[in-house]
């Protein structure tokens, strides 16, 4: 029996899903990305991957990670391109550009923290798939905002713990579980 025998067998809705699913899968994957990150836990293993892609009003960064704590957990872009283990303190603090105090958080009234992101979430197994954006960042000196791929170049951090976008200096989201080093795509 063929499989779209099997298919009509199983109904219309059955059709769609064996006969759609190839080809949705894997156009749905792609993603033409102008920076990726490895993400390494504080252990030095290799937990997953960023993609980065310029638009004109910020970065999308598309985030597939295994391992960790299950449930809620502050992402930022800190302003140095190093990851070292085990706590990632040489990727620095946050990105920024200002000379003023930088007030962190997404929901602070005097927020201008470049480096916020919101939170991503990981389900009972430890994965988080997300796609989060930033208006506050560019790779490559698109708009005039901060630029992630400079001279120290910039890291993606998750944080252990949930940020609460208002308090300093980030939100309570605790130690830095895992980083990636931002690196232009060769394309
Ligand atoms: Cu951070």
């Amino acid at each position: 029996m063929s499989r779209i025998a099997i298919a009509a067998a199983a109904g219309a809705a059955s059709v769609l899903a064996l006969t759609g699913t190839a080809a949705a899968v894997s156009q749905n994957e792609r993603m033409a990305a102008d920076a990726t990150a490895e993400l390494t836990d504080a252990r030095g293993r290799r937990i997953g991957t960023v993609q980065f892609s310029e638009s004109a009003r910020g970065v999308i960064a598309r985030i597939e990670a295994t391992g960790l704590t299950p449930g809620w957990h502050g992402v930022h872009f800190h302003e140095r391109g190093r990851c070292e283990g085990p706590g990632f303190q040489s990727a620095q603090g946050h990105v920024h550009h200002l000379r003023a105090p930088v007030v962190h958080g997404l929901m602070n009234p005097r927020g201008n923290d470049a480096g916020d992101l919101p939170n991503i979430h990981a389900g009972p197994g430890g994965r988080a798939k997300a796609e989060v954006f930033s208006p506050f960042v560019t790779l490559r000196a698109v708009g005039g905002r901060t630029r992630l791929l400079d001279a120290d170049g910039a890291a993606l951090m998750i944080h252990a713990m949930a940020d609460d976008h208002r308090s300093q200096p980030i939100g309570g989201s605790g130690d830095r579980v895992a980083c990636g080093v931002i690196r232009a795509s060769r394309r």
